[in-house]
């Protein structure tokens, strides 16, 4: 009975979304360390270890230091190619070009003049990882206007396929042609289909937790692209250029492209793709202790494919189901906890893994063996802690 089967399929989708949010709060679950509650140490991060901050080109988030669903603006991570350019906001004009029934600039006012739509999404930069303890991951509530909106109300010519996104950023890079090199000035431009680009999630995002943007996250305006990775996220946006070809700017074509070896009988053969959407991956960010109980605190990141489960495994033990915390929307960042029981002084290893409605699991390390660029490393990531 295919019927009965769908149907089935359809309820159990609907059920882990929705699951996701009506599940049960153990009372442990909210993340904010409680009174009489310390974090314990993970021994594998150094003493040395410093997250950065503005002064620094990078800010990671020391995810040990997460303790509620939403990053707080100063702890956000942020990371640009060209530094970050300082925009006075009642100047800044947003462009849109190109295949465009008409030509335009709107500016803030005009912005937000139109109706705003709020939308929690967290990310990460494609480039996070374990070697810098998965700290270029935060999670932000977005205020903004949909970029369909603001697209069909300008009217899109019928042989648009191709949207780019301008940053305010520019810098001037050497450029190989055969054996000649020039020095080209480039603008950050990242592009997507003009079917992504109308999808109702995207937002053109000029406020962050119900402030402006920081200059750091790319004040006056930036997109938005939920369940994208970092890099999609034009900050400091200033012109939306509709074409019908392919961009091919340096950091579409040939910066963020991962190549992964893929096995055909005896040969490999190497296969590029695009960094886009983000692959699912959990990580363990912090360890708890209240008395004798131990609580595990960690993150999920994705597409938005409802997840069917988080689990955590201790040393050798069995993966056992951690639980998802009730905050957790369809393009936030999804926390979970585990109630660690029984644990014995001494250093143990944790490690989290993550699974979706469509069976995808989150790979382990020799999974990715074929991969040959470092981007989106989304392999598990045991830990190190020590229980005193
Ligand atoms: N204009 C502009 N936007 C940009 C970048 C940039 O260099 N210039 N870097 C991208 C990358 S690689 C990432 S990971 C995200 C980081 O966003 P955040 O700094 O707000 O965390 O911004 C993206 N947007
Ligand atoms: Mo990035």
């Amino acid at each position: 009975m295919p019927n009965e089967i769908s149907r089935r399929e359809t309820l159990r989708r609907g059920l882990t979304a929705t699951g996701l949010l009506a599940m049960a709060v153990p009372d442990w679950a909210i993340p904010a360390l409680a009174q009489g509650e310390r974090a314990i140490a993970f021994t594998d991060v150094p003493d040395t270890y410093s997250p950065g901050d503005t002064t620094t080109r990078i800010r990671s988030l020391d995810i040990r230091t997460i303790d509620g669903p939403i990053t707080p603006r100063d702890k956000f991570f942020a990371i640009q190619h060209y530094g970050r350019p300082e925009i006075a906001e009642s100047a800044h004009r947003l462009k849109i070009t190109g295949l465009v029934d008409k030509e335009t600039e709107l500016s803030m006012a005009e912005l937000k003049a139109m109706p705003a739509t709020e939308l929690t999404a967290g990310y990460e930069c494609s480039g996070n990882s374990g070697r810098i303890f998965q700290g270029l991951a935060s999670n932000g509530r977005w205020t903004g206007v949909r970029l369909s909106d603001v697209l069909k109300n300008i009217g899109v010519k019928p042989k648009a396929r191709e949207v780019i996104f301008f940053g305010a950023d520019r810098k001037e890079e050497n450029v190989g042609f055969r054996q000649q090199t020039f020095a080209v000035e480039q603008q950050f431009g990242r592009s997507m289909s003009l079917e992504n680009a109308m999808r109702p999630s995207p937002l053109l995002a000029y406020a962050m937790n119900g402030e402006p943007l920081t200059k750091e996250q790319g004040f006056p305006l930036r997109l938005v692209m939920p369940g994208w990775y970092g890099v999609a996220n034009v900050k400091w946006l200033a012109e939306i250029q509709l074409q019908q070809d392919r961009y091919v700017g340096n950091f579409q074509a040939r910066w963020y492209r991962t190549m992964m070896g893929e096995k055909e009988g005896d040969q490999v053969q190497s296969v590029e793709t695009e960094v886009t959407r983000m692959q699912l991956k959990s990580v363990v960010a912090r360890v708890s202790t209240e008395g004798s109980a131990h609580k595990i605190l960690g993150f999920v990141l994705n597409d938005g494919t409802p997840l069917s489960s988080v689990e955590v495994k201790i040393d050798d033990g069995p993966w056992q189901r951690a639980d998802f915390d009730p905050s957790n929307t369809e393009f936030s960042w999804k926390l979970f906890s585990f109630r660690w029981e029984g644990a014995t002084p001494g250093e143990h290893t944790i490690v989290s893994r993550a699974t979706d409605v469509d069976g995808m699991v989150q790979p382990v390390e020799e999974d990715l063996a074929l991969k040959q660029t470092f981007l989106e490393h989304n392999a598990q990531f045991p830990r190190k802690v020590m229980v005193t």
